[in-house]
């Protein structure tokens, strides 16, 4: 029975187009993992308002996301999948969290520095507590394993940190989750800058390959993506443009390392791209096609649904740490 099983816990937020970073770094891990654990996988919109979004589009884009998740072959029948704010314990738990969490510690987180440009003044302070919200997501369901990308290393330990000294402070409450980062594909980078992650907030679109882009968008995307010097195909560290888009094919083709670089030796540049763009078009077609499948009645239902089996257990969470610090 599912009570046996280990849970996980994982999450995106609905902004923006998910990107085939967002799905080989973390959704195609949820979708492996589901049987194995318990498993809950939310639409974070909570975390999207930390910074501005057009109410309309947000709303379209959270239900948008429910439509990627079930096509990436998460099934609600497996899988508790709903939305964040539908569960009014996240907001209630990461109150209490945030007086235990230090201004310290939030202030060295560098997913903060980066989307606040630097300027803190200005910054929201959901923004600032964003890793607060995030420990509420993972410890209200006693999760003990979150798959998320390379980013999201740092936020887990402060979840870590936060559940320890909450169990220290009051008793054992909170079972500390462990991350699991996947050893190949936990840092999908630009196709335009190979230094930085490929993201959703990119402002230019040529560096990413979004789930939902057309065979010919994804082909001029990859024919316009940066290369490094010299010729060779390979695995290499310190060539981190072909690494990229050597990994990305590894990943949509299955093939191993080896394979990969065998079928290419000899190939340059250009076939290299073409076939790289074969391979990602025709991934992505059947996941494309199941996206287009749901329609907004059958997602509201599935998420009401998952929604209920959610508030089940985080409300237990809830009144447990509010008997322990003194509220109840
Ligand atoms: N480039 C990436 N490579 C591998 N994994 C990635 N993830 C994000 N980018 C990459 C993982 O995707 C999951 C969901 O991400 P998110 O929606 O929480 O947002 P994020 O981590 O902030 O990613 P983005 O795409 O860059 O979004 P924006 O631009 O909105 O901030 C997470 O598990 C993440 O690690």
């Amino acid at each position: 029975m599912s009570s046996f099983k280990k849970r996980i816990f994982s999450g995106a937020q609905p902004t923006g187009e998910l990107h085939i970073g967002n799905y080989l770094g973390a959704l195609k891990n949820w979708v492996e993992l589901q049987t194995e654990y318990e498993s809950f996988f939310c639409i974070v919109n909570l975390h999207a308002i930390t910074l501005p979004q057009d109410p309309k589009v947000l709303k379209q884009k959270t239900l948008d996301l429910a439509r990627i998740y079930l096509a990436a072959g998460i099934d609600p029948e497996v899988s508790t999948v709903f939305i964040q704010s539908d569960v009014s314990e996240h907001a209630e738990l990461a109150w209490i969290l945030s007086c235990v969490a230090r201004m310290g510690e939030l202030e060295r987180m560098t997913q903060f520095k980066d989307k606040s440009k630097g300027s803190s003044e200005r910054a929201g302070v959901g923004l600032f507590t964003y890793p607060v919200l995030m420990a509420s997501d993972i410890l209200l369901y006693q999760t003990d394993l979150v798959p998320v990308g390379q980013d999201q290393k740092q936020h887990l330990e402060l979840s870590r940190d936060l559940a320890q000294r909450f169990n220290r402070d009051f008793g054992e409450t909170f079972v500390v989750p462990e991350p699991y980062i996947p050893p190949v594909g936990a840092k999908i980078q630009s196709l335009q800058d190979p230094s930085k992650k490929m993201s959703k907030s990119d402002e230019n679109a040529n560096g990413s390959i979004f789930l939902l882009d057309d065979p010919d968008t994804i082909a001029k995307k990859l024919k316009k993506a940066v290369t490094d010097s010299g010729t060779e195909i390979k695995f290499d560290e310190s060539r981190p443009a072909i690494h990229n888009l050597l990994t990305i094919y590894q990943l949509m083709t299955g093939k191993t390392p080896a394979e990969c670089e065998a079928n290419f030796e000899g190939k340059g540049y250009g076939h290299f791209k073409t076939e790289l763009a074969e391979a990602v078009i025709e991934f992505l077609k059947p996941f494309q096609e199941k996206a287009k499948s749901y329609s907004d009645e059958e997602l509201n239902e599935k998420l009401r649904v998952g929604a209920k089996k959610a508030k089940e257990v985080a409300s237990q969470s809830v009144k447990d740490v509010y008997e322990k610090i003194g509220l109840i």
